[in-house]
């Protein structure tokens, strides 16, 4: 199932790369920043198609609500995100990813991100370790917060708190090494996996944007859990933080003390 999967995400990369040259379409969910292209709609009916061909008693939760069936209803469930950072997709056609995880009885059993401008695949499979194409990821040991370079999502929706979000923006660049922001959650999370990044930040996920990111993760060594340092379900939505060992207990500090 891994492999054929796998094979679906490159081909769904390569799809939406293709068409990122063409008419995309786009239109407005919630707000003027919440936006959704009809490659983004393509994308999930494709990934769709495929998974019900082959299994046609998972169920899915997809960001575009193409699969209508209540989760509740599924042993095994697939969670994608056709599109995530879609905002870049349709700016620069770099830094966005589709990500799917498989999931059965809430438990992670892989999830795959593929970045198709770099030809970059993050899998993982559960007990077997992270990778980037073939390669096997770790991510960072570092425990110096001062020398941390540290990823945070920043936009705006009616959920994130106006003080936390400002506090995070002024307070977190006056304890580590430097800031980054990609806009495009999946990879920020697998780029934690593959220690590019020591740690990342979260106001707000939706279970699309982090279900691969989580078990890529876990499964390099990494820790990922809710603010208050509980383990994160694949089906709730809220802020979280995703961190090497070394440096989640300091980065729960810094946010039960200055957000
Ligand atoms: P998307 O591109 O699939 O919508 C941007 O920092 C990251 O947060 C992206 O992963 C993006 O996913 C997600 N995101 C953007 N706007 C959002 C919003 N209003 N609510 C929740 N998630 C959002
Ligand atoms: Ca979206
Ligand atoms: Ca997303
Ligand atoms: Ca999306």
């Amino acid at each position: 199932m891994l492999k054929q999967a796998k094979e679906w995400v490159i081909q769904a990369g390569e799809m939406s790369f293709e068409k990122s040259k063409q008419s995309l379409d786009i239109t407005y969910k919630t707000s003027h920043s919440d936006l959704v292209t009809k490659v983004d709609k393509e994308v999930e009916k494709f990934l769709i198609e495929k998974i019900l061909a082959h299994y046609p008693d998972h169920g899915i939760v997809g960001e575009e609500g193409t699969f209508e069936k209540d989760p509740d209803e599924f042993d095994t469930l697939w969670i994608i995100d056709p599109i995530d950072g879609t905002i870049n997709f349709v700016h620069q056609q770099v830094n966005y990813v589709i990500s799917v995880a498989v999931t059965h009885k809430e438990k992670g059993v892989f999830g795959i991100i593929y970045d198709p401008s770099r030809d970059e695949l993050f899998w993982a499979a559960r007990g077997e370790g992270a990778y980037l194409n073939e390669q096997r990821l770790q991510n960072t040991r570092l425990e110096r917060l001062e020398e941390s370079l540290i990823c945070t999502g920043l936009f705006w929706n009616e959920r994130i708190e106006k003080s936390k979000l400002l506090e995070m923006i002024y307070q977190l660049p006056k304890h580590c090494r430097g800031i980054r922001v990609y806009g495009c959650a999946a990879l920020e999370l697998a780029y934690v996996a593959a220690g590019r990044l020591d740690a990342y930040i979260s106001l707000y996920l939706n279970p699309w944007d982090f279900a691969a990111g989580k078990m890529i993760v876990e499964e390099a060594g990494g820790v990922i859990t809710t603010w208050e340092d509980a383990p994160l379900s694949y089906l709730e939505a809220g802020p979280l933080i995703a961190s090497n060992p070394g440096l989640h207990k300091q980065l729960l500090s810094f946010i039960q003390r200055d957000l």
